[in-house]
């Protein structure tokens, strides 16, 4: 728990989110600034800065994270059109909090990110 980190504060109540699902090891809660029609992010209750500070004994936890995402994703009704799930990492990989989270997107036609 940072007590910094806005992620790490949802996680643990102290600070307001859309939380959609939350068990002992990941939540996952509406992004504020959504970009899709469905925008989730998926983190690990524990304070990982990013895919760069994952260890060996985190393989459980990352594989758990993308379950629960693609459990999310049929329970949004975005699974048969299909979503995109995008760990951001570093500042030239766009991440701006540095808890690891993934974002699961979907719910419209998106633009081919490699174009
Ligand atoms: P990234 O750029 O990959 O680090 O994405 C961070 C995302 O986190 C961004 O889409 C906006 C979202 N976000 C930032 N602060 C908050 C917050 O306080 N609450 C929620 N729900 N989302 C947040």
């Amino acid at each position: 728990m940072r007590e910094t980190c806005i992620f790490c504060r949802i996680v643990s109540n102290e600070a307001r989110a859309a939380i959609v699902y939350r068990d002992e090891q990941v939540t996952a809660f509406r992004d504020i600034h959504p970009v899709a029609p469905t925008h989730i992010l998926v983190v690990p209750n524990r304070h990982i800065e990013s895919v760069n500070a994952l260890e060996a004994e985190d393989e459980r936890l990352m594989g758990h994270l993308f379950i629960v995402a693609g459990k999310l994703a049929r329970e949004e009704g975005i699974d048969r059109g299909g979503y995109r799930l995008i760990v951001n990492t570093g500042a030239d990989g766009g991440q701006t909090v540095f808890h690891l989270h993934v974002h699961l997107i979907g719910g419209q036609r998106m633009m081919h990110p490699m174009g």
